[in-house]
């Protein structure tokens, strides 16, 4: 069939690829045709684990929008394959966040749970993210929490996520869609979840403002395809850089919206832009973010620190013959970026496979 035969091209080029940079594992011609009849006779292909893990790491080396790929070659990778069921995949998951959180000593991992099957697709995770805050919308249209989550939140309650007393950092339960069966909500263990309170090195605010976030980012909502093969249920994670939290999550005024506060705690004049009281107030948010996790003894990257390691990962790919492509409005940090040298170039931003697409929002 003509599904087979444009999956029969991504294997080949797939397999190919890995044995072209692991030259030891030998055996490239045998190795084509069992996937060729594999394919003929059941309409699909196994990775071997070799496979698996060689082909996350690629994709990670292939995404385009990532600052962090450095390190692509130490991804560790969890063979979950035979997990197709919403439950041992949520505890699965609890497990993931354990052993990436590793005490705050972050480790870069992803699990992989069962693929899509010709005419029967692999289980889902309805998050973006394993850890994400809940929004909870009043009746007065305000947003208690996460503005980004409201979805999620009024869709885990619909699926009998406990209610009870709300806050702003509340962590949202798991949402997984196992092979066969329904969405169910799984409230995550809270010894799995590390948080980070936020204080400001200087004093300007303390632990009474409540602020916190969650040690570990995780996305749970991108589908791995490696040849051919789509992995739907795929939750990576590495560490955080600090502005991913001070200058989008906390400050976006589609957030947390944080700066009018933090402005009015400095004095600032904010009837005016050009008293450039945004600015002064995102530097004091991401020092304070920074100082924070650094206090909690939590693996966090500061840009200007991850973006020269994203230059040395652009020699290091060239002396290997490999070109970099990355998308500049996402490497670009959100603060200060002409300060950094990943603003002053620009990139090649074709995609590539292996990788990690984003597949259509779960139905809310
Ligand atoms: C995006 C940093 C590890 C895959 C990003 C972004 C940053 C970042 C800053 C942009 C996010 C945004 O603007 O919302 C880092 C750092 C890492 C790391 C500091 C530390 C090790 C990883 C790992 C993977 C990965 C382990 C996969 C195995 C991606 C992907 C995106 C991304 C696919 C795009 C996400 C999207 O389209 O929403 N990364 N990353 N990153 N990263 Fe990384
Ligand atoms: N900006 C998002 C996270 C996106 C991915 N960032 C990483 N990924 N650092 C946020 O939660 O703020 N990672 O795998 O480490």
């Amino acid at each position: 069939s003509a599904r087979e035969a444009a999956l029969w091209r991504e294997a080949d080029a797939f397999i190919r690829q890995h044995h072209d940079e692991e030259p030891a594992l030998g055996g490239l011609g045998d190795r084509l045709a069992a996937v060729r009849q594999e394919i003929h006779r059941t309409g699909t292909y196994r990775h071997t684990p070799a496979e698996l893990t060689f082909g996350a790491r690629v994709a990670w080396r292939n995404s385009n929008r990532c600052i962090g790929r450095l390190y692509w070659r130490s991804l560790r990778v969890r063979d979950l394959r035979h997990l197709t069921d919403a439950e041992p995949i949520a505890d699965a998951c609890a497990d993931h966040l354990r052993i990436a959180t590793n005490g705050g000593h972050i480790r870069p991992l992803i699990s992989v749970f069962a693929p899509d099957a010709p005419g029967r697709p692999g289980p889902r995770i309805w998050n973006e993210q394993l850890v994400r805050y809940a929004g909870h919308r009043a009746d007065d249209g305000r947003v208690l929490g996460d503005p980004r989550n409201t979805g999620i939140t009024r869709l885990a309650r619909r699926l009998g996520a406990p209610g009870g007393a709300r806050s702003a950092f509340d962590v949202l339960p798991l949402i997984v869609e196992g092979v066969d069966d329904k969405p169910r909500a799984f409230e995550l263990p809270r010894d799995a979840v590390l948080e980070v309170p936020l204080t400001h090195p200087g004093g300007l605010w303390g632990e009474e403002w409540g602020l916190r976030w969650h040690a570990v980012p995780a996305i749970s909502s991108m589908c791995l395809e490696i040849g051919g093969i789509c992995y739907p249920a795929a939750p990576f994670n590495g560490w955080y850089m600090g502005t991913e939290i001070g200058a989008r999550n906390l400050a976006d005024t589609d957030r947390y919206d944080l700066l009018p506060r933090i402005a009015e705690r400095l004095g600032l004049d904010t009837t005016s832009d050009r008293s450039l009281w945004k600015d002064r107030a995102l530097v004091e948010l991401n020092l304070a973010v920074l100082h924070s996790f650094d206090r909690a003894g939590v693996t966090m990257a500061d840009h200007h620190t991850e973006s020269a390691r994203f230059l040395r990962h652009m020699e290091n790919e060239a002396r290997k013959g490999r070109e970099v492509h990355a998308d500049w409005a996402w490497i670009v940090p959100p603060m200060s970026g002409a300060t950094t040298p990943v603003f002053h170039r620009t990139y090649d931003a074709t995609e590539r496979r292996p990788g990690f697409v984003q597949h259509p929002e779960a139905a809310a």
